[in-house]
Parts: C-alpha cells; sequence; structure tokens
C-alpha cells in the first residue's frame, strides 16, 4: 500500500485507558503498520498501557514514563528512545490537565496556579516534547496534537482550557514555521466531544452529546476511531503538504454559528 506506515516509529503520548483519544490513535497507526512507542506520565498507568498495548498484533512495542512538566524527564525519555530505536518519524502528544474547579462556574475565577498548571501541562509541553523528538527525526516526520472548540470560542465550563487550548494552537503553528525547514510538519486535531477519562465528571457530558447528535452537520458524535484515522493521515505522505493546519473532527459541528 503505497500510503502504509510499515518501517515507521511513532511516539504516543496520553494513552490512559481503552478510552484514550491516544488509544483510538495508536490502534489506527498500529492497524497502518507503525511501530508504537507509549509514554505515560507516572508509573500509575505502566501496567495499564502494557496491557492496552498487549492486545495489538505487534509485540515490539517501547513503554517510557514521561512526566511532560519536568524538562530532565522529557530529555531523559528521548535520549532513551534515541539508543533503543534511533529514529522517529512522528508523535501524538495527546496531553491536557487542567484542575477540576477551574471547569466549573466563572472563567473570572480562575487562580494564578491553576493558570499556569493548565498552560504548563497542556500548552507549553508541546514546545518542550517537540525540541527533544525532532532529534530523533532525522527523516523528516509529523508531529500531530488535539485540541478543542472551546479553545476558539467561548464554551461554557472549558474555562482555563479553552485558554490553554488557543495557546496551544499558535504554540502548533509557530512549530509549524520552525520546523517546517527540517521536514517536520506540526498540526492539530480539534475533536468533539468524547467521553474518556478526563471527561468524567466535568459539565453535562449527556447534554453536550446530546447537542451533537441533533444538531452537528453529521448528527452524531465523532469516535475514538474517527480521531484515530485522521492522524494516521497526518503521520502519512497523504498528508505531506499540510502543516499549521487544524483538522475538526467533529462532526461538522464547528461550521455552526
Ligand atoms: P485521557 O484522560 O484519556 O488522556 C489525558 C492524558 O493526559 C492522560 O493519558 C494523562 O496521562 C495525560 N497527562 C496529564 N498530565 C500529564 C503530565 N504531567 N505528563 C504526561 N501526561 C499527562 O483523555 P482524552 O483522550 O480525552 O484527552 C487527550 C487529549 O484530547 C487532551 O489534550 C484533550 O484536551 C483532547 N481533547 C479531548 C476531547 C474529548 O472530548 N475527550 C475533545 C477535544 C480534545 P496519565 O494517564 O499517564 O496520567
Ligand atoms: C466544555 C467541556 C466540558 C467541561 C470541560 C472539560 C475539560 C476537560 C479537559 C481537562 C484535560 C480535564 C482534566 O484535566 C480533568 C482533571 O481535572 C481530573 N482528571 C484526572 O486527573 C484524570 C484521572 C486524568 C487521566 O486526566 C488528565 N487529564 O490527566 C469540554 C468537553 C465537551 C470536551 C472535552 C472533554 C475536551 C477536552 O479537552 O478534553
Amino acid at each position: 500500500m503505497k500510503f502504509s506506515l510499515e518501517g515507521r516509529t511513532y511516539v504516543v503520548m496520553g494513552v490512559a485507558n481503552k478510552r484514550s483519544i491516544a488509544w483510538g490513535i495508536s490502534k489506527s497507526l498500529h492497524d497502518a503498520g507503525a511501530r508504537l512507542i507509549f509514554t505515560y506520565a507516572s508509573e500509575r498507568f505502566e501496567k495499564p498501557v502494557r496491557e492496552l498495548a498487549g492486545t495489538l498484533e505487534r509485540d515490539d512495542s517501547l513503554f517510557y514514563e514521561c512526566d511532560v512538566t519536568d524538562d530532565e524527564a522529557i530529555k531523559k525519555t528521548f535520549s532513551e528512545i534515541k539508543e533503543d530505536v534511533g529514529v522517529i518519524h512522528g508523535l501524538a502528544h495527546c496531553i491536557a490537565f487542567a484542575n477540576r474547579e477551574d471547569l466549573k462556574g466563572e472563567f473570572i475565577d480562575t487562580s494564578r496556579d491553576g493558570f499556569l498548571l493548565s498552560q504548563n501541562i497542556s500548552a507549553y509541553s508541546l514546545v518542550a516534547v517537540s525540541r527533544e523528538a525532532k532529534e530523533l527525526m532525522t527523516e523528516g516526520g509529523s508531529i500531530m496534537t488535539m485540541t478543542y472548540l472551546g479553545g476558539e470560542r467561548v464554551v461554557e465550563n472549558y474555562n482555563v482550557m479553552g485558554v490553554s487550548k488557543a495557546s496551544l494552537d499558535m504554540t502548533m503553528r509557530y512549530l509549524a514555521n520552525d520546523l517546517g525547514k527540517e521536514g517536520i510538519r506540526v498540526n492539530a486535531i480539534s475533536a468533539g466531544p468524547i467521553r474518556t477519562l478526563s471527561a468524567k465528571g466535568v459539565g453535562d457530558f449527556n447534554s453536550i452529546l446530546k447537542t451533537i447528535e441533533e444538531r452537528a452537520p453529521l448528527r452524531k458524535p465523532v469516535t475514538q476511531e474517527e480521531v484515530g484515522d485522521t492522524a494516521y493521515f497526518l503521520m502519512s505522505d497523504l498528508s505531506r503538504g499540510i502543516t499549521g493546519e487544524i483538522l475538526h473532527v467533529d462532526s461538522g459541528y464547528n461550521i455552526l454559528g
């Protein structure tokens, strides 16, 4: 197949469980022939990630702990990956965090610490990770991150995360400008609401999904698999002319007024 990912290696950051968007991405890349490298925030997630990866046909996946708030941990992770595989062809950044109390009520009540924590994990981490990953992308590459509509317009309760996603979106574009000359593309997928661990207990998710079913052009919520297949497109040469772009995988919801 012309756009197979055979012979290529991709780092996937942010698998927490089988509902994670990062897991949907992993499955699509794996099905296209890719080798996968998984990173997780803490030891706590090593076992579940290894178990999930164990369900894949290939058994050559690699696993590293990488807390993205820690520059030394990021450097260590990528130097180990360099030692273990040499070259990587892409990276999927599927990481975000904000304190639960900052994801309800009014944005104006966001604390300085809550604001900076969310920016640190959800936006700056893409800069830190890309700087290390680029050293391993000696054959060119594709970096992608996950964003949400709440970074483009005001969405109830998204609050501090909306500001972090706006920051992430511009981070993605500045990185695309820096890394283009090295043959590395940087893009984002803006996914519609998907029930994941992060989404658990935030807002009234049922009513958010109901609105999508009633109003989105495709009249249905998106799935991890749909996002995964778009990530495959972004990682493959099919998307070789695209960088600095946000692709909305949201059943068309973002076009509504
Ligand atoms: P998950 O809860 O499955 O994934 C979130 C991940 O963030 C976890 O794997 C968690 O790692 C990781 N993470 C948090 N803090 C750190 C840290 N300090 N270092 C490393 N990793 C960290 O949720 P989703 O799959 O929903 O989220 C993935 C991305 O998709 C996020 O950027 C989210 O904003 C975005 N998104 C989600 C949408 C949705 O509706 N679900 C819609 C649009 C965008 P660990 O488990 O190891 O702690
Ligand atoms: C408008 C909405 C609903 C309200 C806002 C939700 C925002 C969610 C994003 C962040 C990443 C959620 C988050 O940080 C939760 C944490 O406070 C608590 N959870 C955890 O610590 C778990 C255990 C770990 C695994 O989670 C993380 N993140 O590490 C937005 C929704 C319609 C769409 C949505 C859910 C978007 C999004 O960005 O995820």
